[in-house]
């Protein structure tokens, strides 16, 4: 009996060592594809055993996302793993969801680093979409996205597993709304991650509102549908506030006034000049104008007054030297 059983997984073992000779020889096995940042590709996993390689080469620092998702549901738990010479960083085995998986992890090392695919028990077959983004940087292989503007609602499409990464700048202080809905195509959830300029996730969802924000710098935001098995059109909106001036120079500066909880900032571009900062309670009449005195917070290139007094109302001036 117990010979017999032996026998069996002997048996069972030559089989597997068959097929994977027989993946080997396939079209999509063995050799090793290329992917750029921001890329998205269709790949099968056409036999049982079968793991697909793309090659990136990564950044010290730089946050990898990778996002795998079968177009057609046919097999559970698509298994995407990162490697770095021939080490294992980490995996993801449909933590989207049955028929999805997507890493997300810092870099430690700058240099080469590989994306493994295959079934999580090499027994079943599917084909897929695969976005890669590396954050901070250009992701030039994106086929849409790009900068966004407030106010300017943007329409792209998703493909299967697809990311779109549009960015903007903000400075310390703004507020950041971000908002996607579906618009054509069948499909539900579209979804949204922005990060800082630091690379740092900042939030998700379908809706995002950020309250002062504490970075100056670009943001960038992925947008995808949440399981990346459907694809449809989408229109992405940012909303961002306080708007530079439309127009300045260095005769007709401005100042910006932002809400953070519970204090009310003034802040204006350091390149404006030696100004100093006034303020008036009462603008009727004639006002009589209070020097807030130098030095002012100053922060990636902006000066930062916060009003912590008790007034009901003030009103601010720049007043030129
Ligand atoms: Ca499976
Ligand atoms: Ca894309
Ligand atoms: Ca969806």
């Amino acid at each position: 009996m117990a010979t017999s059983v032996t026998l069996r997984a002997m048996s069972k073992c030559v089989v597997f060592v068959w097929f994977g000779i027989i993946a080997a020889a396939s079209a999509y096995s063995a050799e090793t594809n290329s992917i750029v940042p921001g890329q998205n590709v269709s790949g099968r996993i056409t036999a049982f055993g079968q793991t697909n390689y793309y090659e990136f080469v990564g950044i010290a620092d730089q946050v990898v996302t990778a996002f795998l998702a079968e177009s057609d549901y046919t097999a559970n738990g698509p298994t995407i793993e990162l490697y770095r010479d021939g080490n294992q960083i980490t995996n993801a085995t449909g933590n989207v969801w049955d028929g999805g998986s997507v890493i997300e992890r810092r870099l430690t090392e700058t240099g080469t680093y590989q994306l493994r695919i295959h079934d999580d028990y090499g027994n079943q077959t599917f084909d897929y979409g695969l976005t890669l983004v590396l954050l901070p940087g250009d992701n030039p292989g994106d086929e849409s996205g790009g900068i966004i503007v407030p106010n300017q609602p943007m329409t792209n499409d998703f493909m299967v597993a697809d990311i779109d990464l549009f960015r903007f700048q903000a400075v310390t202080g703004d507020r950041l709304q971000l908002l996607i809905r579906l618009v054509d195509g069948g499909g539900a959830n579209p979804f949204l991650q922005i990060y800082g300029p630091d690379g740092e996730l900042l939030g998700s969802g379908d809706v995002i509102d950020l309250q002062c924000v504490s970075q100056t710098g670009d943001y960038l935001v992925l947008a995808r549908d949440d399981r990346g098995n459907e694809t449809y059109s989408y229109e992405l909106t940012l909303v961002q506030g306080p708007l530079p001036a439309p127009g300045w120079d260095f005769d007709h500066p401005y100042l910006s006034i932002l809400r953070c909880d519970p204090y009310t900032v003034i802040r204006w571009p350091v390149e404006i000049g030696p100004f100093d900062l006034e303020f008036t309670p009462n603008l009727s009449g004639s006002p009589t104008w209070f020097r807030i005195d130098p030095p002012y917070f100053q922060f990636s290139g902006y000066y930062y007054h916060t009003n912590i007094s008790s007034e009901p109302m003030r009103f601010y001036r720049l007043h030129s030297h």
